[in-house]
């Protein structure tokens, strides 16, 4: 990777840790409304997919992938401010306030929305992609999931059809070692969930999803091989999240120095860089353009105004011409 392409990713990373930790702190303050999972600590996975996905392509995020969201909207749309604003309830959202950090959505830039029922976009996301093969668009469906779906019926219902389809999906399994607080290997056949879903028989590959330059390398590897009309692939990022689902740490000591000392993936970047001859000084000043980028739509999304109550059900029922097709 050049070096130009590395400093993109790292201030892609910083604006996700700088989105995460401002809304971190709103959120201790009482500003946002839900429920609030970060995907701090995951920053190089959600980097190197965003890098790969174009507006045209779907992706379906996870609950702790505002970081992407964001990056999509700011790269395809020139509005990431908008993300800010949905997870703050605002009529400004990308949902009109009305998805919050579980179901922000935009089509337009290829986010095509969360759920609060994991696994459930399993399903859709081979809707979106038999429809592309069907149209014979170039188009990549991505579904993100954590290590926790890996247990989910859709999963294995999800990696059967598109094998059999020959599909073109990307399947980013973000495994941080627990769902809630079970640690994978206890929850699943192999703490290597690429082992379960080479039975599909399709390209898996497990991959350090903390090594920004791996991650960015292989998901664009994958996306080509899909985009090229070749079938689906999978991808297991492994990574570790600094928030559980939970508050408090439950985790042992030395596995959280770990990943948080030595294992960061801008810690990393940053090592990468400076080898490279970055300065840090370079470096401090993109971490300080990310924040203040940040704090700009952390004040636009809370100057916005709250949804009209009146306009409380639009956009949220199909209309009946849609329905009865
Ligand atoms: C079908 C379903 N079961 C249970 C839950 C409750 N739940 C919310 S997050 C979570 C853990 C998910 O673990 P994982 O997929 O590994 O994601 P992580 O939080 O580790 O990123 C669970 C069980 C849910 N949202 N949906
Ligand atoms: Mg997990």
């Amino acid at each position: 990777m050049d070096t130009p392409t590395l400093r993109g990713l790292y201030r892609d990373m910083w604006l996700i840790r700088a989105f995460e930790q401002g809304l971190e702190r709103e959120f201790e303050q009482g500003n946002v409304p839900g429920m609030l999972h970060t995907g701090l600590g995951q920053e190089a996975v959600q980097a190197a997919l965003a890098a790969h996905l174009e507006a045209d392509d779907a992706f379906f995020p996870d609950h702790r992938c505002h970081g992407i969201n964001a990056l999509a909207q700011q790269r395809h749309a020139g509005d990431g401010e908008r993300i800010m604003a949905e997870l703050f309830g605002k009529a400004t959202g990308v949902c009109s306030g009305k998805g919050g950090s579980l179901h922000s959505a935009d089509p337009a830039v290829g986010n095509f929305g969360d759920n609060a029922v994991e696994g459930s976009y399993m399903a859709t996301v081979l809707g979106v992609a038999l429809a592309a093969k069907m149209r014979g668009e170039p188009k990549v469906a991505c579904a993100i999931i954590g290590d926790g779906t890996v247990g989910r019926g859709e999963f294995h219902e999800s990696l059967n059809m598109a094998a059999i389809w020959d599909l073109p999906v990307l399947y980013a399994c973000v495994n941080n070692g627990y769902a809630i607080s079970m640690p994978v290997g206890e929850g699943h056949a192999s703490a290597n969930i690429v082992d379960m879903a080479r039975g599909y028989g399709f390209g898996c590959e497990q991959l350090d999803g903390n090594d920004v330059v791996e991650a960015h390398e292989r998901v664009g590897a994958a996306v080509a091989h899909i985009r090229a009309g070749n079938g689906p692939r999978f991808l297991e990022l492994k990574t570790w999240r600094w928030q559980g689902v939970f508050a408090g740490e439950f985790r042992p000591e030395a596995e959280v120095k770990y990943w948080r000392e030595e294992h960061d993936p801008i810690l990393m970047a940053a090592d990468e860089l400076q080898a490279r001859g970055v300065s840090g000084d370079e470096l401090e000043g993109i971490e300080a353009e990310m924040r203040e980028l940040i704090e700009g739509w952390i004040d636009f999304a809370k100057a916005s105004p709250a949804p009209d109550p009146a306009k409380a059900t639009a956009d949220v029922y199909v209309g009946w011409e849609v329905a009865r097709r």
